[in-house]
């Protein structure tokens, strides 16, 4: 999609730290980080949010979780544990219409978040 932030930053056409990469998911440091590890797992594809999610989306959507979830959560020693988040819509807090999964870790997290 032309005006999305996140196909943009997966394109490579806007710079972000990036900490993995294949053929169809990326994942990079959020901008303004709200633990002391904090990463966006992101589809190549432009999927608005989980909602959005088609039935072709099932192998993607499984990589995200079964592969590139732990994968990251053991590079980043996040062996404590970790919270994954994803914001959808308006009511869900969802600011980025790409869906995005946050990997948040490195602290002790609170429950029920803000
Ligand atoms: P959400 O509220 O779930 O839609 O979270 C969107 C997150 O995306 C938010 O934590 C800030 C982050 N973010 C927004 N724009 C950029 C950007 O241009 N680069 C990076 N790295 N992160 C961004």
């Amino acid at each position: 999609m032309t005006d999305c932030i996140f196909c943009k930053i997966a394109a490579g056409e806007v710079p972000s730290q990036k900490v993995f990469e294949d053929d169809s998911v990326v994942a990079f440091r959020d901008l303004s980080p709200k633990a002391p590890q904090h990463v966006l797992i992101v589809p190549k594809k432009h999927i608005a949010n989980v909602a959005q999610f088609q039935a072709e989306d099932k192998d993607l959507a499984a990589h995200i979780f079964v592969d590139v979830v732990p994968k990251l959560a053991k590079e980043l020693k996040l062996d404590g544990g970790f919270r994954l988040v994803i914001n959808t819509g308006d009511d869900g807090g969802q600011t980025v219409n790409h869906l995005h999964v946050h990997l948040l870790g490195g602290r002790k997290m609170t429950w029920p978040p803000g």
